[in-house]
């Protein structure tokens, strides 16, 4: 049987043109996906937009459009990423698709039949542009001001449907202290944490002031909080909230998720909420809920008053002149994945890509296959052991590296998983410049050791290169049609085990990373 993954994305919301943010997070689920396919998992990745709720009806009311028209135009923009991108989604949601939404309405009863969902009435601090209620500590230590907009916090009341979160306080605990992985990295468990310790409210789900959005079953007056709606995307995708439909048959089975990955900014409604709604629909909870930081443009906040969003056009260009591939390892290697922000800067991109890329990686490929083209005419030769390693077990060197590469992915710490392939690269860089095969092949009598070196170097980038094809597919497989490799065989372990490579094998030579001039890049 194989292991059934799931791993989502935020939904996104469509009232804002997609930028960096949004490729960053579909980029390392699809890393993510991807190297779990390669490991023989049964994958199923979603992603998708966000279409309701009173933003999207007021951008589209300024824009004298029906929301549903905003919706359409945009959520085709986030498509666009997925081809753009080389993304492998296996379904994109969209909140307006009506099957999501009688799943909502299904799962919203349910609540309301459980008592997890009441009518009630509620006044309290409202973040308009975030439709976000505070409680008092919150909006005290905010300064009654919205932290995202600045803009001061209304003070409102509105009778409206709850959802009985105060009564999964203490099953909320004790999820964090038997569960603490639930939650990572480890800095915005303890966030959680301390918010949660402050006590849980009730949280209003339903709204009545404006009418873009799905209703409450019998109360169509009263419109599902576009928060609840969005939150549920990840098992109406699923099919879970209609148990008689084909997509419940075909994917029920991908529930819990393995990885939910979000930006650190939504990590309540993920960490707490979603929780807690699941705990009342007894459903099981996720593996992980993965809150990575944020990216910056050049050292500053990306905001739309500095006008400084990394976006799709941007992007495109880097794709033009570095590649595609090139664009996902720096995000995935340079991205904010841990506790901290990281700076999007045209020097660092160019840096990586010259040092990892060009000089490391795309060298000793080249340098490999061109010294096999050079003596041993175009042909794997034999490691007959005649050469000592150099230093390097090479079995036992490689292995290590597979194991630490594989164990750092499924953790979700990417840098750490393609830093333990890279090493592998490094070393076979290191190893020919201590063995010199090049002088050695000056010397007739030498030619097996020369085989032998060769051999080893071969063979490692062959390894390498099955651990970095889920960052860089295009390159990657480039390479393995030069080298004849054939195709992953889906199980990445046994693939990557010392000596698979034939002796006898034509390797062609490849130039898999062309050096970019400084100058033009920055232009
Ligand atoms: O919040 N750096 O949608 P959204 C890195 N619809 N990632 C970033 C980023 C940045 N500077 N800016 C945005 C919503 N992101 C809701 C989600 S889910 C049930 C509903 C990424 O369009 C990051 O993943 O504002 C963040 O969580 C997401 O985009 C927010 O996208």
């Amino acid at each position: 049987m194989q292991t059934k993954q799931y791993i989502t994305t935020p939904i996104y919301y469509v009232n804002d043109r997609p930028h960096i943010g949004h490729v960053y997070t579909t980029t390392i689920c699809d890393v993510w996906a991807r190297f779990m396919r390669l490991a023989g998992d049964d994958v199923f990745f979603l992603t998708g937009t966000d279409e309701h709720g009173q933003k999207v009806e007021q951008s589209a009311e300024a824009r004298g459009v029906t929301p549903q028209a905003l919706a359409d135009e945009n959520s085709a923009e986030f498509r666009r990423i997925m081809g753009m991108f080389h993304l492998t989604n296996d379904e994109f949601i969209r909140t307006t698709d009506p099957r999501h939404e009688q799943q909502v309405q299904a799962l919203v009863k349910r609540l309301m039949d459980s008592g997890d969902v009441y009518l009630g009435t509620f006044e309290g601090w409202y973040d308009a542009g975030q439709e976000e209620y505070y409680t008092e500590t919150k909006a005290r230590d905010v300064e009654y001001r919205s932290p995202i907009s600045g803009k001061p916090l209304e003070r409102a009341t509105e009778e409206n449907y709850y959802f009985k979160l105060s009564a999964y306080q203490q099953r909320l605990e004790t999820m964090f202290s038997e569960h603490p992985d639930i939650v990572r990295p480890e800095a915005r468990r303890n966030e959680v944490l301390g918010r949660l310790r402050e006590g849980l409210q009730d949280v209003p789900i339903s709204r009545t002031n404006f009418a873009w959005g799905i209703g409450v079953p019998e109360s169509p007056e009263h419109v599902i909080y576009v928060w609840i709606d969005a939150l549920f995307n990840y098992i109406t995708a699923l099919g879970i909230g209609d148990p008689s439909s084909q997509w419940n048959a075909e994917r029920s089975g991908y529930w819990p998720a393995s990885m939910q990955v979000i930006g650190k900014e939504i990590l309540w409604f993920h960490a707490v909420i979603w929780p807690a709604l699941l705990m009342a629909l007894e459903l099981p909870l996720p593996g992980c809920v993965y809150a990575h930081s944020f990216w910056i443009s050049e050292g500053q906040k990306m905001s739309k008053s500095l006008g400084n969003f990394i976006d799709l056009e941007q992007l495109q260009d880097y794709m033009e002149l570095y590649g595609s591939d090139a664009l996902r390892y720096f995000l995935a290697t340079q991205g904010p994945l841990g506790a901290t922000d990281s700076d999007f800067s045209r020097s660092q991109f160019h840096e990586t890509y010259t040092t990892d890329l060009v000089n490391t990686l795309g060298n000793c490929a080249s340098r490999t296959s061109a010294m096999i083209g050079k003596y041993c005419e175009g042909v794997c030769p034999a490691d007959t052991g005649e050469c000592e390693g150099g230093g390097v077990e090479w079995d036992a060197f490689v292995a290590e590296q597979v194991e630490s590469s594989v164990a750092a992915m499924e953790r979700f710490d990417l840098a750490g998983s393609i830093a333990a392939a890279m090493a592998i690269v490094r070393r076979v860089d290191a190893f020919i410049n201590d063995t010199a095969p090049f002088k050695l092949a000056k010397d007739p009598d030498a030619a097996a050791i020369v085989g032998d070196i060769l051999y080893r170097c071969a063979e490692a980038i062959r390894i390498a290169v099955c651990l970095l094809e889920a960052v860089m597919p295009s390159r990657m497989e480039e390479l393995r049609t030069a080298w004849n490799l054939g195709e992953a065989t889906g199980d990445l372990r046994a693939e990557c085990v010392w000596g698979l490579l034939k002796p006898g094998t034509t390797i062609d030579k490849v130039a898999l990373f062309p050096r970019v001039d400084a100058e033009a890049a920055s232009a």
